[in-house]
């Protein structure tokens, strides 16, 4: 049979933040050389495309998302030759690789920005240089703007990540040509970064917000859709290559908007929909788990959405674990429970470093121990409206980026380094590592090792429908559907025992629990062939 369905449909993609990975030379950081060493390791884990959290020259204020030089590597991770190397080791082996495409804004470190500061310099529309501010706020709390001398610019990130002016055509045309340098050297696509907010439509002042003040200047606006879509033409239709946006504060509709086919722009989104189900208002209040608006809000963007990115961490969220399972009684059959619901959905699943092992958070107990600029800011902040130390701590326990920073445990001893880690490791590692999880077959590695493998054989996994069967404060249940196979999938994300909500005639092809009894058990979850 021929068919044109893309790849990036049947993929299973692997983030790696750097950083975090795989230290080569001791140095305490992450590195090139380092992934490279791990590619087979991945290779047997079922990984089709890596995506690459930013490697390109960056005083790294905010870890690479402030880039300085696009078409060079920072020299914590290596060189352009160990880049090639890399690009040429994973397609040597199947794996595709993406990249972290960081467009909104640049460091203030790049040439472009330094020079912009003249006003008579053509790269001085290169960003948004004003006499006055409006009253914006950045997504890192507090203003919008920066002022230089007598005049201001505008960034929606740190001070250090000045937002590019998309009205510029010049500015395009760069963003086009550092598309093609990276395809060119045989990478398959981009992740791209906050990509839905890259487009001002106006400097206007905004609806006051608690959160994001002048928000509905730059969300999803129609300048955005036609710069995607002449990315896509003038650049990325010329490869065989696919996007995924970062799309922040996106409703299904909006999803939609930006990857069906026939608008020829992203192929899939991040949708934070799900993310912000155990929030209060923002992410630092958040509120006891509770797994019934947590399914609903999966459902909706299943059912709706044409495509989706399926994902439960990455870099700037808590640990999943932690957050929708359980990370201490039920470490193992939780976060089973979550790599089978995840790989069961409709969509391309996605797997954070270190999730295939079950990392926790880092729960850190003293500030000194955080990186993460913008976990740095908000404890600054809640110290100035006199939050009491215990609670400042406490949030960022619960909320902070680097819960999902910490480096991949290895093994317990010389494992991600040979000298200091640039961040704190975990103190479980000595029992959640990638070497003891290879010894025991009955792992959590090996579980997402047997499961990639079941979902790449199965077309009711891959190309199925989705049908919302049951939902409860409890469990979920979810048809998968093809002519001629349907699948039961049945996911308990509490640590309670659950009687079935009704009878189920069929057999069970995989489940986290050794064999099925008459009633569901804590954070049991299974895969049930229905037509056998
Ligand atoms: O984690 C967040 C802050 O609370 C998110 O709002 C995050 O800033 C947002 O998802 C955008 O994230 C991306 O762009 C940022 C970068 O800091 C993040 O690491 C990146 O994933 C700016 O480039
Ligand atoms: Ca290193």
């Amino acid at each position: 049979m021929i068919t044109n369905r893309p790849y990036w449909k049947d993929a299973v993609v692997y983030q790696i933040y750097p950083r975090s990975f795989k230290d080569s030379n001791g140095d305490g950081i992450g590195d090139i050389l380092g992934i490279i060493s791990k590619l087979d390791y991945l290779k047997d884990l079922g990984v089709d495309v890596i995506w690459l959290s930013p490697v390109y020259d960056s005083p790294n204020d905010d870890n690479g998302y402030d880039i300085r030089d696009y078409k060079e590597i920072h020299k914590d991770f290596g060189t352009m030759e160990d880049m090639d190397l890399l690009i040429k080791e994973a397609n040597d082996r199947g794996i595709k690789i993406i990249m972290d495409l960081v467009i909104n804004h640049t460091s203030d470190e790049h040439p472009w920005f330094i020079a912009s500061k003249d006003k008579n310099s053509k790269y001085h529309d290169y960003y948004y240089w004003r006499d006055k501010p409006n009253n914006w706020t950045s997504f890192f709390s507090g203003k919008a703007w920066t002022k230089v001398d007598d005049m201001y610019y505008l960034h929606l990130f740190s001070k250090k990540q000045p937002d590019l002016n998309f009205h510029n055509k010049d500015v395009i045309e760069e963003i086009k040509d550092i598309m093609h340098f990276w395809l060119k050297k045989g990478i398959s696509g981009f992740r791209c970064d906050v990509i839905n907010i890259i487009y001002k439509d106006s400097l206007a002042n905004g609806k006051k917000r608690l959160v994001l003040t002048g928000l509905e200047h730059y969300h999803s606006t129609k300048g955005l859709h036609k710069i995607l879509k002449e990315l896509r033409t003038d650049v990325l239709d010329k490869y065989d290559a696919f996007t995924v946006g970062e799309t922040v504060l996106v409703n299904t509709k909006e999803a939609n908007d930006l990857i069906l086919p026939e608008n020829k722009e992203l192929d899939m989104v991040f949708g934070f929909e799900h993310m912000e189900t155990d929030q209060i208002n923002n992410k630092w209040f958040k509120t006891k788990f509770k797994p019934k608006k947590f399914f609903k809000t999966i459902a909706k963007w299943q059912e709706e959405v044409y495509w989706n990115a399926n994902y439960l961490e990455n870099h700037d969220q808590p640990r999943s674990v932690s957050r929708f399972g359980n990370d201490t009684k039920y470490h193992l059959e939780s976060a089973k429970m979550l790599c089978l619901f995840n790989l069961s959905l409709r969509g391309t699943p996605y797997i954070y470093e270190g999730q295939e092992i079950g990392m926790t958070n880092a729960y850190l107990n003293k500030i000194e121990d955080y990186q993460d600029l913008e976990s740095i800011r908000i404890y600054g902040l809640a110290k100035k409206l006199l939050f009491p130390k215990k609670l400042r701590l406490k949030l960022l326990r619960n909320a902070s980026r680097d819960n999902a920073r910490q480096p991949v445990q290895w093994d317990s001893k010389e494992g991600f380094t040979n000298g200091k880690p640039w961040i704190k490791e975990n103190p479980n590692k000595d029992k959640i590592n990638v070497l003891a999880n290879m010894e025991d077959p009955n792992s959590i590695l090996n579980f997402y090792k047997k499961l990639i493998a079941f979902r790449k054989n199965s077309i009711v996994l891959k190309e199925g429908s989705f049908e919302k069967v049951y939902i409860s404060k409890k469990i979920f249940i979810f048809k998968r559907k093809t002519k001629d196979k349907t699948y039961l999938v049945i996911s308990n994300f509490t640590s309670k025992n659950v009687s079935y909500p009704f009878k189920i005639k069929g057999s069970v092809v995989f489940s986290n629990y050794d064999k099925q009894i008459d009633y569901i058990r804590p954070y049991e979850a299974m895969i049930i062939d229905l037509t056998y």
